[in-house]
């Protein structure tokens, strides 16, 4: 039989009146969501999506072999739906458990504890889809520019606006213009004499250009218009060899500035390489089965669900951009010191 997820819950209150009038003690009731918050383990290659409702005891776990899973959320650039079959190597539990419990120490191991007892435990059988899907609900560069004034263009897209074309959009690139300096220490606004801030004619921050060419600081790749890149005007970055500094903004000359921010100094040391873009980025994923068999593995009765909610996950992680091997090597750094 099959039957939508706005009826499983009655159904399943139905059969568990029914088998109650056998002596059976069936109080199952699948009650998951769209909000259920799902936890992830790991076991070697083996990933375990589960929750454990504390009030019914109730615990729910899909285990999928996938050696990167977690490699999905690094390369993910918008959305992205994953569809795993549900098979013998695949996965769903739905246990009724007879006490509380931790719900990462009950499933993050190899061998479950024998207590809390099963008191009832449906299997999924072969057949139906896993179908996960993965957005990015947060990212941003946080470089002190709000993401609306990184849309250099003015269209509402934020992806098609990448001042310095290394690859990576502005409103996730914390180094807008590649020189090395990052954009929070370069998008100083600008003040008049009385140190308000200098606002345009749409009431937007004004910032810091030292060289009046019409370009702020942290889109100049050559902030004081002396024909040197900011990114070369970094003299000690090989100060420690072994851990070049790639950081223009602590050569000071003798009146205290920057030298990238001196148009009389002009000594130059090439640095071909920039800083790593590392952002910080949040995921949802919600993870729905669709056309799902449950065998009830002491009475041999089946349940199927054309859709099954079992509920969200979220995660967080702290990533390089871009997503390719354009990513600054260890030694690419170390090389400018040889
Ligand atoms: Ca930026
Ligand atoms: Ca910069
Ligand atoms: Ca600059
Ligand atoms: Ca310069």
């Amino acid at each position: 039989m099959k039957f939508t997820k706005f009826k499983y819950f009655l159904l399943i209150t139905i059969i568990a009146l029914t088998s109650c009038d056998d002596g059976d003690i069936i109080v199952s009731s699948f009650n998951f969501d769209e909000n259920t918050n799902l936890s992830l383990c790991q076991q070697e290659n083996i990933n375990v999506l589960f929750f454990v409702d504390s009030e019914t005891n109730e615990a729910i776990s899909f285990r999928f072999p996938d050696e990167d899973f977690e490699g999905t959320f690094t390369g993910l650039e918008t959305i992205q739906t994953v569809e795993i079959p549900i098979n013998s190597n695949n996965q769903v539990v739905y246990r009724k458990l007879s006490a509380s419990t931790n719900g990462a120490d009950y499933f993050c191991q190899e061998v479950p504890p024998s207590s809390p007892q099963v008191i009832e435990e449906f299997v999924s059988t072969t057949g139906g889809m896993a179908i996960l899907e993965i957005r990015i609900s947060d990212q941003d560069d946080n470089d002190g520019v709000p993401a609306e004034l990184e849309d250099i263009n003015g269209d509402g897209n934020l992806f098609n606006d990448d001042s310095d074309g290394d690859g990576i959009p502005d409103f996730l690139d914390t180094d807008d213009d590649n020189d090395n300096v990052l954009t929070a220490s370069e998008e100083l606004e600008a003040l008049d004499d009385n140190g308000n801030v200098i606002t345009d004619e749409n009431g937007d921050v004004v910032y810091v250009d030292t060289d009046n060419d019409g370009i702020p600081n942290y889109l100049d790749d050559d902030d004081d218009g002396d024909a040197v890149l900011t990114r070369n005007e970094d003299l000690n970055a090989c100060e420690d060899p072994e851990n070049p500094a790639l950081n223009p903004d602590n050569d000071l000359n003798a009146d205290g500035l920057a030298n990238y921010l001196n148009p009389n100094i002009t000594d130059s040391f090439e640095v071909n390489v920039v800083k790593r873009n590392r952002i910080n980025r949040s995921f949802f994923t919600q993870v729905i089965f669709t056309d799902i068999t449950f065998e009830n593995q002491n009475t041999g009765e089946s349940l199927s669900f054309t859709n099954f909610i079992m509920g969200r996950f979220q995660t967080s992680a702290t990533q390089d951009l871009p997503f390719n091997d354009t990513v600054i090597s260890e030694d690419e750094v170390n090389n400018i010191c040889q």
